[in-house]
């Protein structure tokens, strides 16, 4: 039995639901964080003692971190689809994951905070500041997309997904968005899947 404890509106939690989607998993939603508690509960502590979403339970194995979840998940579930056998595949996927969270979304995080969580707070020179990391980061993006159709070739794979979460956000928040052809042409790639539509292309709150 797969437990997925999140609230819908998380970018990580997104990560995660989408990917049990595209393997057509059964599983147990449990909302929690935000309005939805639970994770100040002792026994939500138990399972992951930073109090934060995403977290699983797979038959008595529990885990956090989104992207280390979607990775696993994509090895037991999807291994060979989702998930490449070949190790150097594999790291590669790997990289692309870390850097969604490490160069993009840390550089969207003030963005999104800004213009859709806390505006009457805004810091408009770190909203500046991130909109030219994120644009930096789109171009190098852009550049990746140009000689295949999704992150690492010419199918669908985990290194798609929290890009692909990341994107939908940008597109759906007021921010300059330049012109990147080839971005543009994978990010229609993944609204022409049910899940993403379903999982990730939710109202921004
Ligand atoms: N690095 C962690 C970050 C987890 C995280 O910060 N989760 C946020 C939601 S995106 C959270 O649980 N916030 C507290 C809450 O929702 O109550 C991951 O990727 O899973």
């Amino acid at each position: 039995m797969l437990r997925i404890y999140g609230r819908p509106n998380s970018i990580n939690v997104q990560k995660v639901l989408w990917t049990a989607d595209e393997l057509a998993l059964d599983y147990e939603h449990v909302p929690a964080g935000g309005a939805h508690g639970k994770v100040e509960e002792t026994w939500f502590a138990a399972l992951n003692p930073n109090r934060l979403v995403p977290t699983i339970e797979h038959d008595g194995f529990v885990l956090w971190e989104s992207n280390a979840i979607v990775r696993y998940l994509a090895a037991r579930f999807g291994m060979d689809r989702l998930c490449a056998r070949d190790e150097q595949q594999r790291a590669l996927a790997g990289q692309w994951m870390d850097w969604a969270t490490f160069t993009v979304v840390a550089a969207m995080t003030p963005v999104f905070w800004g213009l859709v969580r806390t505006p009457e707070t805004a810091d408009k020179t770190a909203i500046a500041a991130g909109i030219e990391k994120c644009q930096a980061a789109f171009r190098l993006l852009d550049a990746q997309l140009a000689e295949r159709d999704y992150l690492l070739g010419e199918a669908f794979t985990m290194a798609d997904v929290p890009l692909g979460c990341a994107v939908y956000r940008w597109h759906a928040m007021d921010v300059p968005h330049q012109s990147l052809p080839h971005l543009e042409a994978w990010y229609e790639r993944l609204r022409a899947r049910p899940a993403y539509r379903d999982r990730v292309m939710l109202p921004l709150s």
